[in-house]
């Protein structure tokens, strides 16, 4: 595997900067919850590493692969933010060599959530959503649901992504709506 040093500059020279600095605020929001919770610790760093390392790849790209590679072709129905997990996870394996199942499933899983979330995939998807950097309304009340559980985190961040979605009449992607459906009810 790379060192984290070779990694960081693997990831660096695919983002702006102010996406780069997020992606580090994600690896230490994910380190913190990892160590707080009880999880991988190593395994959320990466995870926080990796996460957008594909969020800045051009559409054509994504379109290509997706057909390519025999991805939902239900997929070419959204665009880059449900992309860049699902698919980016894929790229993420090929250029950085990352094989670990546990981390590449948190990073497909990572916008979207799932029925069922490992403890490290509730750890990336809260910690992208709760980084010191994000200031929305709503952010202070997500932290302190990820301070009383993970699953609490998961369920807040579920209800206010899919409200958001609504409010500014997007396409819901249908995993978002099963995320949903599972975690309001956990
Ligand atoms: O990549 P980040 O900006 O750090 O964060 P993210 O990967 O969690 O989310 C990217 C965006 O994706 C966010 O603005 C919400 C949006 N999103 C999540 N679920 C859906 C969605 N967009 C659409 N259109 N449909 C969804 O179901
Ligand atoms: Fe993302
Ligand atoms: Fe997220
Ligand atoms: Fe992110």
């Amino acid at each position: 595997p790379y060192s984290r040093t070779t990694l960081v500059n693997k990831i660096k020279a695919q983002l702006s900067d102010h996406r780069f600095q997020h992606v580090l605020r994600v690896e230490q929001t994910a380190i913190d919850l990892a160590e707080h919770y009880g999880a991988d610790v190593e395994r959320a760093s990466i995870a926080g590493l990796v996460h957008d390392y594909a969020k800045q790849r051009p559409d054509a790209e994504y379109r290509q692969l997706i057909q390519q590679e025999k991805f939902d072709p239900d997929l070419l129905n959204y665009g880059n933010g449900i992309w860049h997990g699902v698919v980016g996870a894929y790229l993420i394996e090929k250029e950085l060599q990352i094989h670990d199942a546990a981390i590449l499933n948190a990073v497909r899983r990572h916008t979207i959530g799932a029925p069922e979330m490992t403890t490290l995939d509730q750890i990336l998807f809260v910690a992208d959503f709760i980084e010191p950097g994000r200031d929305f309304p709503g952010v202070e009340a997500a932290r302190e649901a990820a301070d009383e559980s993970l699953a609490a985190g998961v369920r807040y961040e579920v209800a206010n992504t899919l409200q958001f979605l609504l409010a500014r009449q997007q396409k819901i992607y249908p995993k978002t709506i099963a995320t949903y459906n599972a975690w309001v009810a956990k």
